[in-house]
């Protein structure tokens, strides 16, 4: 038995979950965890609320409450999100709590006492007017690259540059308005550089996923010493008598993944009832370290994290880091503060908590972003769970019910049919085990649905309601095959709609629930008395779908309607910059593996052009060619997959976040302007 550690990334308790945070990580986790804990592996999930920060103070603010009653109040609102969609976690915490202040500032003195710290000057925005350092999140101005007049202290939103102090133009307090100026304050720095070697070594022998382990050691090259404390009163008191510490707290980055060891060791005293027990979790070099997280917090899991954790030297290094890209909702981003988004408890109200999961589960970002649109989620997820799966499971069990006396029939003798299937349910048994060690938990689904088709297809064929009354024999080896298929599809599914299942395992009265048990074949399954079964699932209407679909479409136009209100306007010269021009489609050829991006030569009127566009999913190459189009011309060549392209196309986007290509109303030559 091996022992694991699965935490996932703790929410900031500034706003519900929303099912691009449970496709990112929470979701996934819930089904390894769940799939760990049915083999009989010794498994701890932990998380909780990262309830410090920036992200927290600033949504106080915004709320007019104070950060203590902002994450009391997301705190009880995230937890009951994840217990309405089954995500199951061995202790759920918060990092507000004093265990976790004092396990945090002790892990600050250990690097301090062991000299991984030291102090430094550096210049920080301040608003003489409350007399205060600022975050630079609290300090707007003009962006010197883009002039984009809503730029932050530190990044420009618009341009996504990165903005060092002293260069935003005309900075102003986001509190109170006041013009802020630049000051000298001391904070303590973390030698992270001191540790790049241990670090590209650690990194070096992971075999995480590629974009992971890239992207950690393009960073470890480029490691800089960090600043791990700021001037924040909300958040864990620097442990310092030094005056120098006086009104500032850890990073939040620096206390929060300390919040996973503050978690497991609230769960040992508060759950487990033994304050030792925590320790193997995070001692013992056998146990595995799993860090469920999105893509955006890479970085502080793959590089700061280790750090600290080599630094103080106690605790073992993360195992794995299985990170996901992001989920987008109809083609566009989600947004928890603009209010675009699929919220947990709405799906779960909407769907059921396993259709819920299910829909959900069909487009975990494993590998790139990917993109949740509700028509297809749904549809599959009744093709796949509900008239696949679910009809097989009813089919069974109601026919072993009705014409077998409501016993597993015993099998005499197996013909070629019968080996063959029980033969692929094991090798998909087999791939599913190294899918899941591997986190490829949407692939795993796949091999689970693939088999309940294979099923479904042994079931048809041998039609037992015919054998019945022709070979009597015959018929009670096919439901006695086909009920250990059963058998085997719920172990697989289980971690995924783990509700539906355990119904399942109650009309199968099956002795145990172990996955060996469910997924080895057992002769004695013959005889076994069943219970009287009812469909699993119900599927989702199409009224469902078609209210989602206009749900989302008026959310989408209330995020345009809020941008225009509050988009600052420009001037009529900040517009003329732009030179857009009539361009004809000559070539178009696809980009190859990619499904959107194509690769068009363009008729410029004086020149011709090459030009990348998104249009790939909704366009086909050879339907382009002769468009006329809409082109911004001076814009800077931009490198996408290896292809320059020299300028960008205008195209709108229709309810369901697909292209539409502007053009023009009537021939005009190629090259024309357009102003
Ligand atoms: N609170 C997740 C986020 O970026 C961040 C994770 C902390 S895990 C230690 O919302
Ligand atoms: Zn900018």
């Amino acid at each position: 038995m091996k022992r694991y550690l699965v935490t996932s990334a703790l929410p900031y308790a500034n706003g519900p979950i929303h099912i691009g945070h449970l496709a990112g990580a929470y979701l996934p986790a819930d089904i390894f965890t769940r799939h760990l804990r049915l083999r009989g592996e010794d498994v701890l999930h932990i998380c909780g609320t990262d309830e410090h920060g920036v992200a927290i103070t600033l949504k106080a603010l915004q709320e007019g409450i104070s950060p203590k009653e902002l994450v009391d109040k997301y705190y009880e609102r995230i937890k009951s999100d994840f217990e309405k969609f089954g995500i199951d976690f061995d202790h759920f915490s918060r990092t507000s709590r004093p265990l976790h202040h004092k396990n945090a500032q002790s892990f600050f003195l250990k690097l301090h006492e062991k000299g991984h710290l030291y102090k430094n000057v550096m210049r920080q925005y301040y608003d003489p007017k409350i007399g205060k350092f600022l975050p630079d999140r609290y300090v707007v101005g003009i962006c010197p690259y883009c002039g984009h007049t809503d730029a932050k202290g530190d990044q420009c939103e618009k341009c996504g540059r990165q903005i060092e102090p002293g260069e935003l133009v005309d900075p102003k307090s986001a509190l109170t308005g006041e013009a802020v100026v630049l000051k000298e304050t001391v904070h303590w720095f973390f030698r992270l550089s001191q540790l790049k070697d241990r670090l590209r070594e650690y990194v070096g022998s992971k075999n995480w996923k590629p974009f992971v382990k890239e992207f950690a050691l393009s960073w470890v090259e480029e490691l800089r010493d960090r600043a791990i404390t700021r001037d924040l009163d909300w958040g864990v008191p620097v442990p310092l008598d030094d005056p120098d510490a006086k009104g500032k707290v850890l990073y939040v980055w620096f206390d929060a993944p300390i919040g996973y060891i503050s978690a497991t060791m609230e769960w040992a005293e508060k759950v487990k009832g033994d304050m030792e027990a925590w320790k193997p979790y995070w001692l013992d070099p056998d146990t595995r370290l799993v860090h469920f997280i999105g893509k955006d917090n890479i970085v502080f899991h793959t590089i700061v994290w280790p750090a600290m954790l080599m630094a103080h030297g106690d605790y073992i290094l993360p195992t794995d880091i299985p990170a996901n890209a992001f989920l987008n909702l109809q083609g566009r981003k989600l947004s928890t503060s603009k209010g675009y988004a699929i919220w947990a408890d709405e799906l779960v109200e909407s769907l059921g908590q396993d259709l819920a999961r299910y829909s959900v589960a069909l487009y975990i970002p494993e590998k790139n972003d990917s993109d949740f649109n509700v028509r297809e989620a749904f549809t599959r997820t009744n093709a796949e769970l509900v008239d696949n799966f679910g009809n097989f499971a009813q089919r069974v069990l109601s026919f072993i019910n009705r014409y077998m006396g409501g016993v597993v029939p015993i099998a005499k003798e197996f013909e070629a049919a019968d080996r063959d299937l029980m033969t692929k349910a094991k090798e998909t048994v087999n791939r599913y085990l190294k899918l899941m060690n591997n986190y490829d938990i949407r692939l795993a689904l796949r091999e689970t649905i693939n088999l309940s088709a294979e099923a479904n297809r042994y079931y048809e064929h041998q039609a037992p309601w015919r054998l019945r009354k022709e070979n009597p024999e015959r018929a009670k080896t096919v439901l006695h095959v086909a009920y250990h298929i059963l058998k085997v599809l719920s172990a697989l599914l289980y971690p995924y709609v783990p509700k539906s299942i355990e119904i399942l395992w109650n009309y199968m009265n099956l002795p145990k629930t172990d996955f060996n048990f469910l997924t080895s074949y057992e002769p004695d399954i013959g005889g076994m008395p069943i219970k009287e079964s009812k469909p699993l699932y119900r599927k989702v209407e199409e009224k469902t779908v078609r209210a989602w679909e206009k749900e989302l479409n008026r959310r989408a136009k209330a995020i345009e309607t809020t941008t225009k209100e509050d988009e600052p306007r420009i001037k009529y010269e900040d517009f003329a910059r732009v030179k857009l021009k009539v361009a004809k489609i000559l070539e178009a050829e696809r980009i190859p593996k990619t499904d959107k991006l194509l690769k068009l030569t363009i008729d410029l009127g004086d020149e011709r052009r090459t030009l990348v566009a998104g249009l790939g999913h909704v366009y086909e190459p050879k339907d382009l060619v002769g468009k006329l189009i809409v082109v911004v011309a001076n814009l800077q060549r931009k490198k996408l997959r290896g292809v320059v392209s020299d300028g960008m196309l205008l195209a709108a986007h229709d309810e369901k976040g697909r292209p539409v290509l502007l053009t023009v109303e009537r021939e005009v030559p190629p090259g024309s302007d357009i102003s």
